[in-house]
């Protein structure tokens, strides 16, 4: 048996199927080409109806608090990951620093995950054990 124990965090997007649809989805034209097996087309346009299918929801990217990472790391991921000012990077690390977590920023889903996964490198590489989570905004 591994002397080493392996932890995986599964972040799971919150249930999305039963998003609403669009009420006035916008009407797309579509060139079809429509071949007469010698390369030419006769210039047919068919119009369907395309439903937006981008998920609007967004989510906070939630920085937590622990008692090794120092100031500096914390100020510097807020500055170079989340684009805050010097001072804001500051307000929002003290904000984690007082009271346990604070707002790193607020993004689609993509971004949120993708945010996160950056800081837990950078963390990692620099062996701190900062972390954030996901939470619907
Ligand atoms: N509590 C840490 C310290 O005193 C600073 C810190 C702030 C750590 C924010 C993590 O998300 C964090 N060095």
């Amino acid at each position: 048996m591994s002397a080493f124990r392996r932890t995986v965090t599964v972040r799971l997007k919150p249930d999305t199927t039963d998003l609403p649809l669009l009420a006035n989805p916008r009407p797309t034209r579509y060139a079809v080409s429509v071949s007469n097996g010698q390369g030419e087309t006769d210039g047919a346009v068919k119009e369907r109806v395309k439903v937006e299918k981008k998920d609007p929801t967004l989510y906070k990217v939630v920085l937590l608090n622990d008692d090794y990472t120092t100031m500096e790391f914390v100020m510097h991921v807020l500055e170079t990951l989340f684009q805050k000012s010097s001072a804001e990077a500051y307000r929002v690390m003290m904000q984690v620093h007082l009271n346990g977590s604070g707002i790193a920023g607020v993004y689609p889903w993509e971004v949120a995950e993708t945010k996160v996964d950056a800081l837990t490198s950078l963390a990692r590489a620099a062996e701190y054990p900062l972390r954030a989570a996901i939470e619907e905004a």
